[in-house]
């Protein structure tokens, strides 16, 4: 087993998932005003400080990925953030895109950008403490998109991202996130789904992207958040993994699914139904966001005697994605 396969395999495996704790600062500041905590970089730190310090956390969960600004700021103890979860058994992943931008000639459609240094951010990053990284490619259900060019662009990143990744010693999070934005059907989220998960599989084969080193983040098949045909549980697990085994080799160890703004215990709920059907030749869990900090995030409101209830809104979602998968 090579050193990538291992980690990969522990990210995925007993029972546990991934938390995304990546916000960049623009997003985790937006959060935090909504909750009506000003967005400080030492209220950044000690939102994450509470998430990370949430007892038991890796009972449930077996990495967290890091945005830069997290991954170089300290514990109240004085530990950093990677060194304190290297202390409680949980791997330490960074965010490394920095952020999707308007792609030339395709209105309102983004690519992913983040390649310009990322051989030796990779190699700084690890010397810090990290095992994994992420990069995430959004694709948008519209009229008229996704277009040929903004998925390939999106593949031909993930897969430079994961190259890079894996010749520097990271496990790659590979994320081609479908967004839920609209009023398309699920039917329509299967098409796009499936061909953006076909076209990445080609690049990443080009790529030369060893397929047991990473692991796979995509969207569930669902239902645009606007349509009014909302499909029921069983039929989101059904679809979801119908198309997973139409397009990602059996070589991938895991799939870690986004929530994507999925209400928390609807995001859960899909999640078991999946394991309820035939065997999958992968395992399927959790690294859902919003979806396993939210209540907490709700909780806390920048209130220090909200504190545990805050940390035990997270332990709550926690349990419930690991007993569900
Ligand atoms: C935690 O949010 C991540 C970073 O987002 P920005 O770079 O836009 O601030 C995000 O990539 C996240 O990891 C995924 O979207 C999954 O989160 P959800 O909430 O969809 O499960």
């Amino acid at each position: 087993m090579s050193a990538l396969n291992k980690i990969a395999r522990t990210m995925v495996s007993n029972r546990r998932g991934i938390l995304a704790a990546d916000e960049s600062i623009g997003t985790m500041s937006s959060r935090l005003e909504q909750v009506g905590v000003e967005p400080t970089e030492e209220n950044r730190r000690v939102y994450r400080e509470l998430i990370v310090t949430t007892p038991r956390l890796a009972d449930s969960i077996s990495g967290v990925i890091l945005a830069d600004e997290t991954f170089r700021q300290k514990l109240s103890d004085g530990r950093t953030f990677p060194q304190y979860l290297d202390d409680i058994g949980v791997l330490a992943g960074i965010k490394v895109d920095t952020g999707a931008k308007p792609l030339a000639g395709a209105p309102g459609e983004k690519v992913t950008e983040g390649l310009d240094g990322l051989r030796e951010r990779v190699a700084e990053y690890v010397r810090l403490g990290a095992t994994f990284a992420k990069w995430r490619a959004v694709i948008t259900i519209g009229e008229n998109t996704p277009t040929d060019r903004a998925v390939r662009a999106n593949v031909h990143a993930l897969a430079r991202y994961a190259g890079l990744c894996q010749e520097g010693g990271l496990v790659p999070i590979v994320e081609p996130e479908v967004l839920m934005d609209g009023a398309h059907s699920l039917t329509r989220c299967r098409e796009v789904t499936t061909f953006v998960l076909q076209v990445l599989f080609a690049e990443l084969d080009v790529m030369e992207v060893e397929l047991d080193g990473i692991v796979l983040k995509p969207n569930m098949v669902v239902a645009g958040a606007d349509s009014p045909e909302q499909p029921s549980v069983e039929e989101v697990a059904r679809a979801t993994v119908e198309t997973l085994r139409a397009t990602v080799p059996e070589s991938v160890p895991g799939i870690a699914f986004l929530s994507g703004g999925q209400r928390p215990e609807v995001a859960t709920a899909h999640l078991g139904a999946m394991q309820s059907l035939d065997p999958l030749p992968w395992e399927l869990t959790y690294s859902f966001g919003r979806a396993l900090v939210g209540p907490a995030l709700e909780t806390w409101r920048g209130d220090n005697s909200k504190w545990t209830a805050a940390q035990d809104a997270l332990s709550e979602r926690a349990v419930a994605n690991a007993a569900a998968r």
